[in-house]
């Protein structure tokens, strides 16, 4: 059978494309991935999630004139795909093949290269500030994990960017992982939010509601906006985007591509800084990746039917730094390990399954971690 995704070379070969060869090119761009992560090793979880949400933003949006920046960078590989670079996917990670986060040098579609979380919406806001000076007219998105949020250059920038007045999209890209489950209060905050599915529903009634109004009805308008936001306030507990300058939109379900088109045409449209709550789940698509995010969050070469890994398992120097802090934390009981949404990568995970109250997971909020020590780190 002919594959859709034979035909896509460019966004604009995407932007032909009907609803049902959307979704057939969301199963082969995931085939695509699976297989070149499989064997190349990457980081397979976070862009299996991405995959209805990239197809979106780029469905909807025109790169490279509009902006599109990915924090931490590690879930571009479906925008790489989409914007020329698929025949390149073999290359994927290779010395001198495709990089594995955005690169500038690489495509023009690639605006800004990460790697460090939680830089985006600074840079994105900085895009939207000089696009306002320079008069022009394009459209500035940040693409945010739920993790990557937890990082407090992120919570500095959406202070500044709410109250900036700026046309800037933040899409939240809510997974409820970091690499490990999300931890914080932020993470909390969003869990309530993400329960509260009739919001946008409740939102579009009243907005039909205030539309069926008789001209010259202000009062009433202004009634009925105030019970607007009074209905928010109580179906979105803390309206924490609303109240610090952001218009909230979502939460909405980011594998349905009608819906995630639809909600990003209406941001296009709107004024200000907006932010998209998508909830996705990392891994879609391939069990055992939905089964362990943590594991496919970044794998090495691995056998797709089973899931297993090909690499032999060698004592690192993560693993050989876990098992000294245990041997140390065993003598003495004021030893507590603090990671900054590292607990894997830095060879923590035994150390949490033996002393599971000293060890404190902050987020990715390495500065925060170092000073929770006070003057002992
Ligand atoms: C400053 C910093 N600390 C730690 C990391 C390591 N790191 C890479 S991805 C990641 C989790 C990101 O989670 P999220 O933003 O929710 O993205 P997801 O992979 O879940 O889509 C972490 C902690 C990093 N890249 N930068």
């Amino acid at each position: 059978m002919e594959k859709i995704l034979d035909r896509v070379n460019s966004t604009e070969d995407l932007k032909r494309l009907t609803m049902a060869e959307k979704k057939q090119l969301a199963e082969e761009i995931r085939e695509l991935i699976i297989n070149t992560v499989s064997q190349n090793g990457g980081h397979l979880a976070s862009n299996l999630g991405v995959v209805e949400l990239t197809m979106a933003v780029h469905s909807v949006f025109n790169a490279p004139k509009d902006k599109i920046i990915w924090d931490v960078g590690h879930q571009s590989y479906v925008h790489k795909i989409l914007t020329g670079r698929k025949d390149q996917m073999p290359t994927l990670r290779q010395f001198g093949g495709m990089a594995g986060f955005p690169k500038a040098q690489e495509s023009e579609y690639d605006v800004f290269d990460t790697g460090h979380s939680s830089t985006s919406i600074s840079v994105a806001l900085g895009m939207a500030m000089a696009r306002d000076l320079n008069k022009s007219d394009e459209h500035v998105i940040a693409i945010i994990g739920d993790g990557a949020l937890t990082g407090g250059m992120a919570l500095e920038a959406l202070n500044h960017a709410g109250a900036s007045k700026t046309n800037l999209v933040v899409i939240l890209n809510d997974n409820e992982m970091s690499i490990s489950k999300n931890v914080g209060g932020i993470s909390l905050f969003l869990s309530k939010a993400r329960t509260k599915k009739f919001y946008k529903k409740s939102n579009e009634y009243i907005k039909k509601a205030i539309e069926k109004l008789p001209k010259g009805s202000n009062k009433i308008i202004k009634f009925v906006r105030r019970i607007k936001y009074s209905i928010k306030q109580l179906l979105i507990p803390n309206m924490l985007f609303e109240d610090i300058g952001f218009k909230y939109l979502g939460p909405i379900d980011g594998h349905n591509l009608a819906e995630l088109e639809n909600i990003l045409r209406i941001s296009r449209d709107l004024e200000g800084p907006i932010l998209i709550h998508v909830v996705t789940k990392k891994g879609k698509g391939y069990k055992p990746a939905e089964d362990n995010p943590d594991k496919f969050h970044s794998a090495s070469n691995f056998d797709i039917e089973t899931g297993e890994s090909k690499k032999k398992k060698e004592k690192d120097y993560s693993k050989a730094f876990g098992d000294k802090l245990i041997e140390i934390a065993e003598k003495n009981p004021k030893v507590v390990a603090v990671t900054a949404a590292m607990k894997d990568g830095t060879g923590l995970t035994e150390f949490a399954k033996r002393f599971p109250d000293r060890i404190f997971d902050v987020g990715i909020a390495e500065q925060h971690a170092l000073r929770l020590c006070g003057r002992t780190c």
